[in-house]
């Protein structure tokens, strides 16, 4: 660990301003070289954002060449990401091929990625908030993992930090996330603010530093400003000082950043007419240079490493309480257009360039060398770097960790079905329930498994398994009701031994914590297998953190019940209908829906090997509360899993097939045993995955195109069982367009049934008759499918 920074003359200080300057001039260049210097073939805007980079180019160099530790975990402002790449570079993580390619096919990513930039990058950003927020969710984790013993001791818990544009804060996930880092008592995070002030489109409102100082003080942190840089501090103590401090304090952003654009002339223009009678203000100013007006002026706190190490240090000093530093700072500084209220995508001109390369001292063709241009020598610069405390591996495979797969039995407890009428909830909190018991070959499986919910613990069934698991906090908090022997089915205990996280209604907080969750084994070495529950409409109120969290790869059971217009008398406001959709859509989430309880069990147990699987994914188990009346039968589970299972294999030359898929099973029966005594082969098939059916035909698609003219998919398999010219009905209680894409398989004459409206409530039988679901729509659409 380094020394934090001491005294003025000290040689890091030296070194590290030297970095500065080659994370400035490379991320520039990199940027410059995608957009004037890559031949271009679309005639597309490349893009970047240099003025986003020069923003925060100290901030970067005092954190990853001084402050963070192997171990730290970093979210990086998306706009940032060439100045990440840059210092992954001085680091030797990172080569000039990628860097060329910035934003390019196979090249490094316009935003920092997980799964395509490497595992340097801790959490991927972009879509922005999100990544902000995800720090906290994953100092729960690391909290989470380590307190069950389940980290490896040998690598130390880290720092979360967050690298923040301002506009960032403007998202409202970040104050779900600040309050729900509250109730968890959360430690360990720091989020350093960007603040230049300004965001896409604007320079943002003045005073808003004190809303922020409130709402983090309120929550618990430690707001550090740091605001002026060591020049500016100097002057302030002078005779004159004071008017200067006053001056700087009151002038409004907007303000600032024009006479930042400007220079020094009109600094010295806008000082001298507001203060130009005050003696002490003329003894500073006077003296200085147009330069060096401008230098003392654009000193704030976020460029001076000085200043911002001894932030570091003093907050890092003060314990491991949350800390937000709002890092005032210049966007576009040491750039053309610095302070400018465009300069959010503006691009250096070829001119401009070459005057910044000159004055960078880059030689035409060294532009990637990495100490060209510097002072000091590049040995000296190389030490340097290799003594950085970020250099050091945090494991033989650098930052990214890995933890054994954990063994997954051959089969799930199955709840005893005979005889009963049993919904998928109620199977799913059974079939948990029972793994919760931590007994026989499910142990380890138990013990890795953490369950969250935002407030819908209970009506989505967790009930049975965290009243044996309890709930998760990092202090022993009883349960009140029981001490005082008040009857309740919820044992609602919590200590650090609890498994389960229970969460306010925000459910982009549910899948932010479930990205951390199903990044646990990369992140802390400890291999977690995380399920979230919430209700199926809700999916879409959280619904970009659960892109993110895919789009980070991180690995999570997501159950999603009640579902559908099903739920019937839950009302309209609850029915959901395009989540079957969102479901085929999402890359690394595999979706499914089971009928019945035993499908269920087969997708539960696939589902806690597939989360672990290298080529595998979240997946995702849509779930209702209707009651079936469930079957004695041995099912082929690969077929279960694959998306689709013959009911009722249709006979020689079949001319119909019923697909349905999930709780509309017993309408879709009926309606074929009605069907079979006008066709007596016809076939009924049971769809589980709409997702994976369509995944292994576009796959197997794919692979024909490229010559493996063998390759079939499931589905086309299944098809394939009846006539050429058969006619196939679908039901589902969700959007008709999941199956109505089945037609095409087998070019089949195809009528799809489902929900295309909504927002009524009623009883199912009711529910079914309004949206064509019950027995005689269904009916009705066989005519309808065997007449053409
Ligand atoms: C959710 C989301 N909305 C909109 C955008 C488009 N966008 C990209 S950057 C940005 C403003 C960024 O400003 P700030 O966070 O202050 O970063 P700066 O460039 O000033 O450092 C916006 C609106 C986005 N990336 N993500
Ligand atoms: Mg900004």
């Amino acid at each position: 660990m380094n020394a934090p920074f001491v005294g003025l003359q000290n040689p890091r200080l030296a070194a590290l301003r030297q970095i500065e300057r080659k994370l400035l001039w490379l991320s520039a260049w990199m940027v410059h070289q995608a957009n004037h210097i890559r031949p271009n073939r679309d005639g597309l805007k490349v893009g970047g954002h240099q003025a986003s980079c020069a923003s925060v180019i100290s901030i970067m160099t005092a954190l990853y060449f001084d402050r963070l530790r192997p171990q730290d975990r970093v979210a990086v402002k998306p706009h940032a990401s060439p100045v990440f790449h840059a210092a992954n570079y001085l680091f030797g993580r990172q080569n000039v091929a990628k860097m060329e390619g910035l934003r390019q096919f196979g090249g490094a990513q316009a935003y920092p990625s997980r799964v395509k930039d490497g595992s340097e990058v801790d959490f991927s950003t972009g879509s922005v908030g999100l990544g902000v927020a995800m720090t906290s969710f994953a100092s729960l984790i690391q909290d989470y993992v380590r307190l069950h013993g389940l980290a490896d001791e040998t690598h130390p818990p880290g720092r979360h930090i967050a690298i923040a544009g301002d506009a960032e804060l403007d998202e409202g996930n970040i104050y779900e996330a600040l309050l729900e880092g509250w109730k968890h008592d959360v430690r360990n995070v720091w989020w350093i603010v960007d603040y230049n002030r300004q965001s896409l489109d604007s320079v943002v409102q003045d005073r808003l530093f004190g809303r922020f100082e409130g709402l983090f003080g309120d929550m618990g942190w430690n707001v550090v400003r740091i605001k002026h840089g060591r020049t500016q501090e100097a002057a302030f103590a002078r005779p004159g000082g004071a008017a200067l401090r006053t001056w700087i304090d009151d002038c409004p952003n907007s303000h600032y950043a024009a006479l930042t654009f400007q220079g020094g002339e009109a600094w010295r223009a806008a000082l001298l007419g507001d203060l130009g009678r005050d003696a002490g203000l003329r003894k500073i100013i006077d003296p200085l240079s147009d330069d060096e007006v401008s230098h003392l002026m654009t000193n704030l706190g976020g460029h001076d490493i000085e200043t911002l190490l001894d932030a570091f240090a003093a907050a890092e000093a003060d314990g491991d309480r949350p800390t937000c530093f709002i890092a005032y700072t210049i966007k576009g500084m040491g750039l053309p257009f610095a302070g400018h209220k465009d300069n959010h995508s503006g691009l250096m001109t070829a001119e401009q360039m070459e005057v910044f390369r000159n004055a960078m001292g880059i030689r035409p063709g060294h532009e990637w060398d990495k100490f060209e241009g510097l002072s000091l020598p590049a040995a000296e610069m190389e030490r340097f770097i290799a003594d950085c405390a970020f250099a050091q591996p945090i494991s033989p495979r650098g930052r990214a960790l890995t933890a054994p797969l954990v063994t997954v039995p051959e089969a799930a407890p199955q709840p005893k079905l005979a005889g009963r009428t049993m919904s998928t909830q109620t199977g799913f909190g059974e079939i948990l329930g029972e793994i919760g018991r931590a007994q026989g070959p499910w142990k380890d499986v138990c013990a890795r498994i953490v369950t969250s919910s935002p407030d819908v613990t209970v009506s989505t069934n967790l009930g049975p398994w965290v009243n044996r698991r309890g709930l998760f906090d990092r202090h022993i908090r009883n349960d009140v009701f029981r001490d005082n022997k008040v009857a309740s089915l919820q044992k609602w205990g919590m200590s650090p031994q609890g498994q389960h996280i229970e969460l306010g209604i925000a459910e982009q907080n549910l899948f932010l914590l479930l990205g951390g969750a199903g990044l646990s084994h990369a992140l802390y070495g400890a291999r977690l297998l995380p399920i979230g529950t919430l209700y199926d409409p809700f999916v879409n109120r959280g619904l970009d953190a659960l892109i993110y969290a895919c789009y980070q790869d991180a690995r999570f059971l997501l159950v999603s019940t009640p579902s559908g217009i099903t739920l019937a008398p839950e009302g309209g406001q609850h029915q959901s209908f395009n989540t079957p959709l969102i479901g085929m859509a999402q890359d690394r989430l595999a979706s499914f829906e089971p009928a019945y309880v035993d499908e269920l069990a087969i997708l539960m147990r696939h589902a806690f090997a597939h989360m672990q699987a290298p080529d595998g994914s979240a997946v995702w188990l849509r779930l209702s509360t209707r009651g079936l009346a469930q079957k004695q039968r041995t099912l082929d589970a690969d077929a279960v899993i694959a998306g689709a299972h013959w009911v009722v294999e249709p006979g020689p030359g079949a001319p119909i097939a019923l697909a349905y898929q999930g709780p509309v099973a017993p309408d879709a029966e009926a309606a074929f045993e009605l069907l079979r005594e006008d066709v007596p082969n016809a076939g009924l098939l049971a769809i589980t995955s709409p997702d994976r059916l369509h995944a292994g035909w576009m796959s197997a698609l794919r692979a024909r195109r490229c010559g493996m003219r063998g390759a079939a998919s499931h589905i086309e398999t299944i098809l394939a069982k009846l006539a050429p010219g058969a006619a196939l009905v679908t039901v589902l209680d969700g959007h008709p367009s999941a199956l109505a894409w089945l037609g095409a398989v087998a070019g089949q004459r195809l009528v799809p049934m489902g929900v295309d409206r909504f927002g009524q409530s009623g009883d199912i039988p009711d529910m079914y008759r309004e949206y064509q679901l019950d027995t005689d729509a269904i009916l009705d659409a066989c005519a309808q499918a065997l007449l053409g």
